[in-house]
């Protein structure tokens, strides 16, 4: 089985959001278009409490970019993002949701950040996601979102490791792109890891 995890297409990366990836609506109609590939589709939202310690405001004296430490893990500084139940942490109204079989909420516990879709950073916790893909006789993934250089990385990381034939879909994904070439060395770190990555188009050929 087939799965297509779609991360964090929430309307606070996209124009007019808080943590704005450029280009972030332009994976929204080839998410619309190439849903119908997959047996199985799920997401993840960036779900934080407005307590969150990866927000800059919620240190003394620290700015966004800056890393610092909580509980000894490092950890970059973000503007307020997804803010749980805010309008900013909501799929934007033009993405096909009703294809979205269950919904993986990242990023819930104040004290650690969650750039993967599996578990957060320290692997303390998982969000149910393998177990539901699991439940789903699911043995390929497809990820695809926001952002690449982030959570689409680590997610399709994980699923590499966690023995799934992993793809990433680089049109249906944008990066934030903070240091010139993240975005280029993140699609590497991901190729050398034996993740494949490809456009949707390649989708047509193969199913
Ligand atoms: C993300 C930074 C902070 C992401 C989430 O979805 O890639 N990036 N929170
Ligand atoms: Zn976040």
């Amino acid at each position: 089985m087939r799965a297509l995890i779609i991360i964090d297409v929430q309307n606070d990366f996209l124009t007019d959001g808080l943590l704005v990836v450029p280009e972030g609506e332009q994976i929204i109609p080839v998410l619309n278009n190439i849903n119908h590939h997959f047996d199985v589709v799920v997401a993840t939202k960036d779900w934080h409490p407005a307590t969150h310690k990866s927000f800059a405001r919620n240190h003394e004296d620290r700015e966004v970019g800056e890393i610092v430490e909580v509980n000894e893990v490092p950890q970059i500084l973000w503007p307020p993002h997804c803010v749980k139940e805010s309008h900013g942490a909501e799929f934007p109204s033009d993405l096909n949701t009703e294809v979205i079989e269950k919904v993986f909420w990242k990023g819930t516990n104040e004290d650690i950040d969650d750039y993967s879709g599996f578990y957060d950073n320290e692997k303390l916790n998982d969000t149910g996601l393998h177990d539901f893909l699991q439940s789903k006789g699911v043995t390929e993934v497809y990820v695809a979102g926001i952002a690449l250089d982030f959570c689409v990385k680590f997610t399709a990381l994980d699923a590499k490791s966690l023995g799934y034939k992993t793809f990433m879909i680089e049109d249906a994904s944008r990066g934030i792109n903070y240091r010139p070439n993240d975005v280029q060395n993140a699609i590497t770190d991901m190729k050398v890891s034996g993740i494949r990555v490809i456009k949707s188009y390649e989708l047509e050929k193969v199913f």
